[in-house]
């Protein structure tokens, strides 16, 4: 595969990068395109007019997953996928996700130009929700799709104003029954995706591509405290059930409990803290808490998990405050298949680009493709493994060594 061709293809890949950056509920360099947001809509019809412009047949299924294929000449063989999302959580940058799909799509592009026949479909999937901004689960699309969520837990779904999934999908144009999402083993050959590592590793090594063998295990607890407002100023400190300094106790003694779990493999995180009722003369009556604990290792995972519980249960007693933790999801790890790794291992060397294998400490839509297909997720570096901020930033040569290995690697597999 003739480098220069593939030049020009990153020269086009770069500038629609820029525009679906510009397609954001927040001002440029800004990007936040929250699921089913008017940002959302626009970006899935602006890729989706790409697609169709490369004579890929797309389809859209009850929850807004999409299928670009580009069909193969044995149209009884089960298609190759490759995709990502174009969701982006608030105060995002413009490469998390959005390399894996229009980098997935100039792929298909380069090989079409490239005058490469597939055998089986290759088929692009752009995975509804992989944030889990709006409902608070990721990977909402792509769960649905292999079956670990069902119809009927996302019907529960609500976001923050109580606008409930059926509701937002109808208005966003998606119908049909969500237990239709599913997808069945065999379904897809195989699936890999493409991504920006989003950590700190390729760069430091000079390293072009990461084959990644193993997904860390995510896990998101809900935690809501209540206890008792009052007068800042009347309520004297005896007797106090202030619901924001006992979250302050869970969240130290979660970032401790991350920090001493033996493994460096080990993150814990609250992101989201919100205060009732949020007046600085107002002593904190309700606060929810949402929590974001990863390991590589399940079993490591689970213990800061009871570690947490544990805590919960001793600050309620001790504080006065009620204290409940609600698991909302909690994955096991997955692991990619070692065929497709060395496929694209090797697709690496023929590109002349250097490769080494490594763990994915984000999670992805392909760890719940892996229940329905074998897997494989390949990395390009992020400058300074800087991701989820404005200042996300993947060079035009490690885009272009992304889509070079994936282009090559979709060939074997579809050959
Ligand atoms: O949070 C994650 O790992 C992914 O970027 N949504
Ligand atoms: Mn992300
Ligand atoms: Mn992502």
């Amino acid at each position: 595969m003739e480098s220069a061709g593939l030049k020009l293809g990153v020269d086009g890949v770069l500038a629609e990068l820029a525009t679906l950056a510009k397609i954001s509920e927040a001002e440029p360099p800004v990007v936040t395109r929250v699921v089913f947001s008017e940002a959302d809509l626009h970006a899935r019809a602006y890729v989706k007019r790409l697609c169709i412009d490369a004579g890929l047949t797309v389809h859209e299924d009850a929850v807004g997953n999409t299928f670009a294929r580009w069909a193969g000449s044995d149209p009884g063989l089960a298609p190759v996928g490759t995709g990502s999302h174009i969701d982006a959580i608030p105060n995002a940058g413009m490469y998390d996700g959005c390399v894996g799909v229009l980098g997935g799509l100039e792929a298909i592009r380069v090989l079409q130009k490239l005058g490469f026949k597939p055998r089986r479909s290759i088929e692009l999937v752009i995975f509804t929700a992989e944030e889990p901004t709006r409902f608070g689960i990721g990977c909402l699309g792509s769960r649905l799709m292999a079956g670990v969520l069902t119809a009927a837990q996302a019907l529960a779904l609500r976001d923050k104003e109580g606008h409930g999934l059926d509701e937002l999908r109808a208005r966003a144009g998606f119908t049909g029954s969500l237990a239709s999402v599913a997808l069945t083993t065999g379904r897809f050959h195989q699936f890999v995706e493409l991504h920006i590592e989003q950590g700190p590793l390729l760069e430091q090594d000079g390293i072009d591509i990461g084959l990644v063998t193993h997904i860390a295990a995510p896990a998101s607890v809900r935690i809501m405290l209540e206890g008792e407002g009052g007068h800042a100023g009347g309520k004297l400190m005896p007797g106090r059930k202030d619901a924001l300094t006992a979250a302050a106790e869970l969240i130290l003694a979660l970032e401790a409990a991350a920090k001493s779990s033996g493994a460096i493999d080990t993150v814990a995180t609250v992101g989201v803290c919100d205060v009732f009722p949020g007046a600085v003369n107002s002593i904190p009556s309700r606060v929810r808490l949402e929590t974001d604990i990863r390991d590589t290792d399940g079993t490591r995972r689970d213990r800061v998990l009871a570690v947490l519980q544990a805590t919960c249960n001793e600050v309620a007693l001790r504080r006065g405050v009620a204290i409940s933790a609600e698991m909302v999801n909690a994955d096991p790890p997955a692991t990619c298949d070692p065929a497709i790794v060395t496929a694209m291992e090797e697709a690496a060397k023929a590109a002349g680009k250097t490769c080494k294998r490594m763990v994915s400490r984000a999670y992805h839509d392909t760890l719940f493709m892996a229940r329905i297909a074998p897997v494989a997720m390949l990395f390009i570096p992020c400058r300074g493994g800087v991701s989820h901020r404005p200042d996300e930033y993947a060079s035009p040569e490690w885009i272009g060594s992304g889509i070079h290995v994936l282009a090559r690697t979709l060939a074997t597999l579809a050959s």
